[in-house]
């Protein structure tokens, strides 16, 4: 029997989640041929896809979603059957800083790639799919109580999620106006393997390794909701083949932490990897001067997900958080290469002034 195959293109596959989205696709759907679109940004790095990069079904193109001629003679080329899209400028802080990076890739990326889908699927968009990740940031803070639920009004209170609520309203709006067949995916805050050492857990992980102080915003009350960036991954794979045209899907763990007890967790699991006294790394915490409009509590109720397609998370946070921080013990050279060069200038201008 010949098997059809199919041609995906996963934008922004060399980041964090991207890069666990596209080696389980890879490696679970040998039928369907996987484009890997990415600019390669200080967040995108080959090295997270060295074990899958000569497979036969996958094939990497470098190239920027702001480009629109680009985006359109990529589309033209590959006969696209489905998107998922997860290239975006992702660090709440650098949106502070330089909000207009964020508005051109994930706003007008992410039209450029609508444009191209629609133009491209004219002809019929039988078994066609274009799925837009995003972030249970655009529902803005929980400082009362209750969970984010996909009926939620939006209420983006950062550069960062005032652009990927943008972008999801486009989504949305193309599937009004055009009939594109969307799905979209709001999930919560992931960790895990990869991710790059701006965000709070790698960060941490990286400065408690070298003794350095473990910055905390504020008091350290604002509260998270984690999951394992592979269960981010799998339920990113339900959803793409089963969630319903149109629908929003959110995804969590039903994992809050604040942030102050997930730092002193993490010392105190590295504190006996590393063979140090118990407590020794909690001592690096240092409070800082807060993030600029931090939103207090993001927390998600992911039942709509689970009830009608099925999903669920694998693992228990404190196993997650155990595999972590293995992964970057096993992995130094990974962080030696990121946090070498650029990193450092980043590094400074955020920490020095507070
Ligand atoms: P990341 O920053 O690690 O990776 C983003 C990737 O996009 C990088 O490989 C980068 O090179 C690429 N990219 C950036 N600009 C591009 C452009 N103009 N053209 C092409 N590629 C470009 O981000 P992440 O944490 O893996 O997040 C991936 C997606 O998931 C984002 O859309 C983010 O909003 C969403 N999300 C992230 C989290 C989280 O906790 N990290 C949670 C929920 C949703
Ligand atoms: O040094 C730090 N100190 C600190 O206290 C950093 C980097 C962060 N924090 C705090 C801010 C947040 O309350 O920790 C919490 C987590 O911060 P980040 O890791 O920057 O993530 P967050 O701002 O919550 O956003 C993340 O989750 C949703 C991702 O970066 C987004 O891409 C995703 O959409």
């Amino acid at each position: 029997m010949i098997s059809i195959m199919k041609n995906i293109l996963i934008t922004g596959g060399a980041g964090f989640i991207g890069s666990h989205v596209v080696r389980l696709f890879v490696s679970k759907y040998p039928n369907y041929r996987i484009i890997n679109l990415d600019a390669l940004t200080y967040a995108g790095n080959l090295e997270n896809l060295r074990d899958i990069e000569h497979q036969s079904n996958y094939e990497f193109v470098k190239g920027d979603i702001t480009n629109a001629t680009f985006v359109n003679e990529l589309f033209g080329k590959y006969q696209l059957d489905g998107v998922i899209h997860l290239a975006a400028e992702s660090h709440v802080d650098r949106s502070i800083e330089s909000p207009m990076d964020f508005i051109m890739t994930n706003v007008i990326g992410t039209v450029n790639l609508l444009n191209a889908a629609r133009t491209s699927w004219d002809q019929g968009e039988e078994g066609k799919r274009f799925y837009h990740i995003s972030t249970d940031e655009v529902y803005g803070s929980l400082d009362d109580g209750g969970f984010f639920l996909e009926t939620t009004s939006y209420d983006p209170q950062s550069p960062y999620s005032a652009s990927k609520a943008s972008s999801d309203h486009l989504v949305r709006a193309y599937h009004n106006t055009y009939k594109l067949p969307v799905v979209i995916s709001n999930c919560s805050n992931n960790y895990g393997p990869n991710q790059f050492p701006e965000k709070l857990l790698p960060l941490c992980i990286n400065n408690i390794r070298h003794s350095r102080p473990l910055p905390i915003y504020g008091k350290g009350e604002n509260v998270r909701d984690w999951l394992y960036v592979e269960d981010h991954a799998t339920a990113i794979d339900v959803i793409y083949h089963k969630g319903k045209l149109g629908d929003t899907y959110n995804i969590g763990g039903f994992n809050e932490w604040q942030n102050i007890d997930i730092v002193r967790l993490l010392c105190e699991v590295m504190d006996q990897k590393l063979g140090r006294p118990l407590g020794e790394s909690a001592k690096l915490i240092t409070f800082v001067k807060d993030r600029a409009g931090h939103d207090l509590r993001y927390a998600i109720d992911a039942s709509k997900l689970s009830n009608e397609l099925g999903w669920k998370p694998s693992l228990q946070f404190e196993e997650g958080l155990d595999r972590t921080v293995d992964w970057y013990l096993a992995n130094n050279s990974w962080m030696e290469h990121v946090t070498s060069g650029a990193y450092k200038n980043y590094y400074d201008q955020q920490y020095s002034e507070r």
